[in-house]
């Protein structure tokens, strides 16, 4: 039996703004304040989003969250009608404002962790909604995360609210997971990548703990002798590498990394290797990127760690890699995908132009949360989130006609814009609710 990993994604939404706000985040931090153009950053998603279903890989596609968030504003201290909870945060806290308005769940990488049925004690495909406490934006996103994948996603699979427990539980999903496995329906080997700890990093705040992670196994019910914990290393965080998707990426037996994602880990990569051979009959393929190759700094901007990778419907192909057009233009980073191209690591490269997310630090990786799920539960998806050329043209229609090309928070003084804001938001949703 088959286990095929399904693409979620969420359609930016009509605020997407550069706020400034990602903790760590050096592209969010230099482009905080810019003029952002939501239509163009929503059209990005789901030209990446038609460019892996074309691949005959299954894609799913979430609505934005309701922004601003209303609720947001009264448990911060703003009252009255809605309206004059928006007026009181736009005259009195930017900070609030901007977090309200953003559009950061559609970064689903950061939605929840998630564990195959078959990798779990319980036999049942589970998805831990991320906390995402490290910042107030992405603070706020949990709760409707938790409800958007319960009814996205068949019924039989648990998915389970965000861990309590503040800082010290600090999570941020997948971004900071890696499933280790194969396309055949056999237990996948878990990698959680957390921050904390010494030695700790000197400019930036680490985002995931290594107690967060043991967590979320211990709910999934996770084997501990198919679970290890790697830490990133402090320099990676310091140069930008705010999750581990910025550094790493993985897809079945391939793990690609940067020589200076972790600290101190031979010890655990060998008994990773080791159980991966155990399980598996064959080696893990590790491909290590040197300094040399390429320089931390230039992985951080470049974002080839964030790359998507996929298998194809044609099982015969190798993987595809969809990464960033800022890998194109990357000298060094270029050269490394034609390398794994021509070493058949993956059998195309495609570049996506997802510039309006990318200065918010997001890569196609980034944007897109994979389910590991058998042909059955694939079949039980609901048609209506399903990606298909003529949900595509629906979705495109209403974000041209609907979404505004120029945003800044401080745009939502004007009424007509917030009504726009809202009618766009809520026809997408009923799109996508059938
Ligand atoms: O959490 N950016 C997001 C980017 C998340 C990228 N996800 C992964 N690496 N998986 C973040 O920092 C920018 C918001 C702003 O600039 O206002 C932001 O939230």
């Amino acid at each position: 039996m088959t286990l095929i990993e399904v693409q979620v994604d969420r359609l930016v939404g009509p605020t997407h703004h550069f706020g400034g706000l990602g903790v760590g985040n050096l592209a969010s931090q230099q482009h905080a304040g810019q003029i952002s153009n939501p239509q163009a950053a929503a059209l990005q998603g789901l030209d990446k989003m038609k460019r892996v279903a074309q691949l005959g890989v299954p894609q799913v596609i979430l609505a934005p969250q309701p922004r601003p968030d209303f609720e947001f504003f009264k448990r911060v201290g703003f009252d009255g009608t809605e309206t004059e909870r928006l007026r009181q945060a736009i005259q009195s806290d930017f900070r609030v404002l901007s977090a309200s308005l953003s559009s950061s769940a559609m970064w689903v990488a950061n939605a929840a962790t998630v564990s195959a049925a078959v990798d779990n004690r319980y036999g049942v495909t589970s998805l831990t909604v991320a906390n995402l406490v490290a910042s107030l934006h992405r603070s706020i996103e949990p709760d409707v995360t938790y409800a958007d994948l319960r009814q996205s996603m068949p019924p039989g699979v648990k998915v389970m609210p965000h861990l309590f427990g503040g800082a010290e539980m600090r999570d941020e999903g997948a971004a900071n997971h890696m499933r280790l496995g194969s396309s055949q329906n056999i237990a996948g080997i878990h990698v959680f990548v957390y921050g904390d700890g010494s030695p700790a990093p000197q400019q930036r705040w680490p985002r995931q703990t290594r107690a967060a992670c043991q967590a979320i196994a211990r709910q999934h019910g996770l084997h501990p002798a198919d679970t290890f914990y790697l830490k990133q290393h402090p320099d990676a965080i310091d140069a930008g590498a705010f999750h581990n998707d910025v550094v790493a990426a993985s897809h079945h037996d391939l793990m690609l990394y940067h020589e200076r994602a972790f600290h101190n880990a031979d010890a655990t990569l060998a008994a990773i290797d080791q159980r991966y051979q155990q399980r598996f009959g064959r080696p893990l393929r590790r491909e290590v990127v040197t300094s040399e190759q390429l320089s931390l700094d230039d992985s951080v901007s470049a974002y080839l760690f964030n790359s998507q990778i996929v298998s194809p419907g044609d099982t015969s192909r190798a993987p595809v890699l969809v990464g960033p057009a800022q890998v194109r233009r990357h000298d060094q980073a270029n050269r490394i995908v034609t390398d794994w191209c021509d070493r058949q690591l993956f059998s195309a490269a495609i570049f996506v132009d997802l510039d309006q997310s990318m200065a918010g630090g997001g890569g196609p990786a980034c944007l897109r949360l994979r389910v590991p799920m058998t042909p059955v539960e694939m079949s039980q998806i609901p048609e209506s989130v399903r990606w298909s050329e003529s949900l595509d043209q629906r979705l495109r229609q209403i974000i041209q006609e609907t979404y505004p090309t120029e945003f800044a928070p401080a745009h939502l003084i004007d009424a007509s814009t917030l009504s726009k804001v809202i009618k766009a938001q809520s026809a997408l949703r009923d799109a996508l609710s059938g």
